[in-house]
């Protein structure tokens, strides 16, 4: 029996994707969202609420507006390539309107349990119940996409610091830091270096009296801005890199990055060299971090051992007075209203390609948006919804269980071997790899050769420039007229924000032949490249 209804479950970036791809498909959605408006972690609200992701005010997006955008609804020419959240809100609100997304939308509604219907496997059908205005209410539905997010459980591990409890001054979690106001003057400690830490620990020593930044395991730290001013995603997530990066071993691609992060700043000097490889575990974003050691307003620590009533203690023995401490130490995953079979079943553990959990009779249950990958998660989570789509209405098949469970084994240990063994780092994808085999199961995955012969302008731009979401618009289901025109306009979009004062003075010659010779280059590995791939 193929789905019609459909129940998205949050209306996040990944729900209202998810609700898109349903109504592009002809079915049914309905989703629900507990709060009373769209946009799941990227609204910023002056006060954090239970059970619901948050941010501080701010907050600025990791990925660059090409890669980040919705394939089929690429970001406002004027817009900053790395957006605030109140700019990504705005955008957000655009999509729906344009995609008439907000009827499909009920508000301050709960969803408090998913259930297997009796005849699930048979049928594939879920019980829905739902609680609004305080009154719960039940539905019968074929198809469940749980896009609920990763940010909404925050991991306090209270319990490895000891002496916290007897700590005097304040302590809290990342999730509840809104702005640094309240913090003028304070000594402040930030245990973790994630991209939370890294952020408020930044943004607070501009203001505190000191700021520390305890990492047990240091970190690398990357550019939002890299080469030429470039922003980093549009230069390293293209198909060349991809390519190449097949035919290089894992360590020759970390002794280059690592060097490259190197030559900014001496990680060792700095105090953040890790012990691990760059590959091996989440780098941080940080653009600002160097300049605020450097100038010593913040100054970067090891392991804090114990608390006393008013100071940090530190691995090394040293010990600082503090006021305040602030826990950037993540999130875990929670699902309170699935069954205990995949609430329990570590989700990245059974679910194939991070969507569907493998050992249900009826593909009739998608995960959207809920792993890590190297990149943006609005393209990622739209093409994971596009696949569900189609499977949920038998237009594609999902392989034999025993094929799945292989492919996810298969993965972990591939994962296990390059990645350290910690909960963020076990649903880490590279992101072309990743969106190139999501798209390859439902044939929307770009041929760049045949792409050639046709329009070799275009295929250039596909293998060589970044790999934005516009590339999976090209052919298959789902084609948009747009996307062609989308991809060739993509670098003036890059730079059209900047040009707020536009210089008349002539640049410096730049040679003909330099050009010229650049060109053919480019083509001369573009063809030394697909020969080598036959
Ligand atoms: C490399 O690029 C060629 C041409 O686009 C493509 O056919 C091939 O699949 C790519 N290989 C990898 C490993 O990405
Ligand atoms: C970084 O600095 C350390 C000493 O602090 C030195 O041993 C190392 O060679 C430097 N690394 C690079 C890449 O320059
Ligand atoms: C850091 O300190 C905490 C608390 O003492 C301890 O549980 C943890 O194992 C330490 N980590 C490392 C890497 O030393
Ligand atoms: C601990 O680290 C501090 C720098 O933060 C350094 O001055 C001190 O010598 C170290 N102490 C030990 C025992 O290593
Ligand atoms: C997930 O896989 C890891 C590594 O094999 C294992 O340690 C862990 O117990 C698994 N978790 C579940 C819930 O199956
Ligand atoms: C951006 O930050 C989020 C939150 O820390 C993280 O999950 C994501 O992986 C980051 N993006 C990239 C490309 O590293
Ligand atoms: C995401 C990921 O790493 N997928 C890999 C899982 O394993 C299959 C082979 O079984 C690979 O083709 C995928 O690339």
């Amino acid at each position: 029996m193929p789905v019609k209804r459909v129940a998205v479950i949050g209306a996040g970036v990944s729900g209202l994707s998810a609700i898109k791809c349903c109504l592009e498909e002809g079915l049914e959605p309905t989703c629900f969202e507990e709060s009373n408006d769209i946009g799941g972690l990227w609204r910023y609200e002056e006060k954090s609420k239970e059970g619901r992701p948050a941010i501080y005010r701010s907050l600025t997006c990791n990925t660059s507006k090409e890669m980040t955008a919705f394939s089929d609804y690429p970001f406002p020419d004027d817009y900053p390539n790395y957006m605030h959240n109140s700019k990504m809100m705005e955008y957000l609100r655009m999509y729906i309107k344009h995609f008439e997304l907000l009827k499909h939308i009920q508000f301050l509604s709960k969803v408090c349990s998913v259930r297997k219907r009796s005849d699930f496997s048979s049928t594939g059908q879920w019980d829905v119940v739902v609680e609004a205005d305080g009154k719960q209410k039940s539905y019968i539905f074929d198809g469940i996409m749980v896009c609920s997010g990763h940010f909404t459980c925050p991991n306090l591990p209270l319990k490895d610091f000891p002496g916290i409890k007897k700590f005097k001054g304040l302590y809290f979690h990342t999730w509840e830091y809104k702005n640094p106001e309240k913090f003028l003057g304070k000594r402040i400690i930030v245990i973790g270096i994630g991209n939370s830490g890294a952020d408020v620990a930044c943004e607070l020593s501009r203001v505190a009296k000191q700021v520390f930044l305890s990492t047990r395991r240091g970190t690398w730290i990357w550019n939002r801005v890299w080469d030429n001013g470039n922003p980093m995603d549009t230069v390293l997530f293209t198909r060349l890199y991809n390519n190449i990066s097949k035919w290089l071993t894992t360590s020759m691609i970390n002794n280059w990055v690592e060097n490259k992060l190197n030559s900014k700043f001496n990680h060792t000097t700095f105090g953040l060299q890790p012990q691990h490889r760059f590959l091996s575990h989440q780098a941080t974003f940080s653009d600002d971090m160097p300049n605020l050691i450097i100038s010593g307003r913040l100054l970067v620590k090891p392991n804090v051992t114990e608390f006393t009533e008013n100071t940090a203690i530190f691995e090394n023995g040293t010990e600082e007075e503090i006021d305040v401490v602030i826990f950037a130490t993540g999130y875990t995953l929670d699902f309170p209203f699935l069954e205990d079979d995949l609430k329990n079943n570590d989700i990245h553990n059974s679910s194939y390609k991070f969507v569907f959990p493998s050992f249900l009779e009826k593909p009739t249950l998608a995960f959207i948006g809920i792993f890590q990958p190297i990149g943006a998660t609005i393209p990622t989570s739209e093409l994971q919804s596009r696949w569900v789509v189609r499977i949920f209405k038998g237009l594609n098949k999902l392989p034999s269980q025993k094929y799945m469970t292989a492919d996810i084994n298969w993965n972990r240990s591939k994962l296990e071997k390059q990645f350290l063994s910690s909960p963020r780092d076990s649903s880490r994808v590279p992101y072309v790899q990743y969106m190139d085999e999501v798209a390859s199961e439902i044939g929307v995955k770009p041929n760049v050769f045949f792409l050639f012969l046709r329009d070799p302008k275009l295929a250039l731009e596909v293998f060589f420039g970044p790999c934005t979401p516009y590339q999976y618009r090209l052919k298959g289901p789902g084609t948009w007229a747009g996307a062609r025109a989308a991809i060739l306009t993509q670098r003036e979009r890059i730079i059209k924000p900047m040009k707020t004062r536009v210089l008349n003075h002539n640049q410096p010659p730049s040679s003909k032949l330099s050009w010229l010779l650049g060109t053919c280059l480019s083509l001369a590995l573009f063809i030394f490249v697909f020969v080598m791939n036959r």
